[in-house]
């Protein structure tokens, strides 16, 4: 397996629309393999294929235990409101609060090509909500107040600083740590 980079905000691949897999591969499934690895090295819940350069309608997530690979993943229905915190591998030490819907039902092709659906609540179906975004060139700023947005803007381009790289490398763990974070989930 590959650690892939992240494209981070100002790349303009975030911003593209994807594409539907129309059958799942063996190639297909080796980025949903390289993309569990570098979301578990990366310390996310969730990665969409556009945040590591492809535009394949891919996502993974992992939420208390909860994992998935989804191919083409939409939303079927979506209940109530909830607003909490976020953040985004792509937009890194950048948090925002967004608000969205409490429950949402999912329906995708899992990594054998087989449709399943997800009934989500809560951090798992915000989760979800923000890699269908990625999917569709969306991120989670795009819902902050101008005022939000614009600081938010204001704190990356400070972070960033001179270093205009549109992608970042991301550090292997070792097993032990890896083992100490399954420990926790
Ligand atoms: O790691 C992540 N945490 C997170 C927290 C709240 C809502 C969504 C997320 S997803 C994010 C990883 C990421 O950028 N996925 O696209
Ligand atoms: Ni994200």
């Amino acid at each position: 397996m590959t650690l892939l980079d992240i494209w981070v905000l100002d790349a303009p691949i975030l911003r593209q629309d994807t594409t539907l897999v129309s059958g799942v591969t063996d190639s297909h499934r080796r980025l949903i393999d390289d993309m569990f690895e570098t979301m578990y090295a990366a310390r996310g819940i969730g990665l969409a294929a556009t945040q590591v350069g492809r535009l394949e309608r891919i996502c993974v997530v992992d939420v208390d235990k909860a994992r998935y690979a989804l191919v083409n993943p939409e939303i079927v229905t979506s209940d109530g409101e909830q607003t909490g915190e976020e953040g985004c591998l792509s937009i890194p030490e950048i948090y925002g609060d967004v608000t969205r819907a409490q429950r949402v039902m999912v329906r995708a092709l899992d990594r054998d090509g087989k449709p399943f659906e997800i009934d989500a609540t809560d951090l798992l179906a915000r989760c979800l909500q923000h890699e269908i975004d990625h999917l569709h060139g969306r991120l989670f700023i795009d819902y902050l107040s101008l005022v939000k947005r614009q600081a938010a803007m204001k704190k990356w381009r400070k972070l960033r600083g001179k270093d205009k790289s549109l992608t970042r490398t991301i550090e292997p763990r070792d097993a032990a740590e890896h083992h100490d974070r399954d420990e926790e989930l």
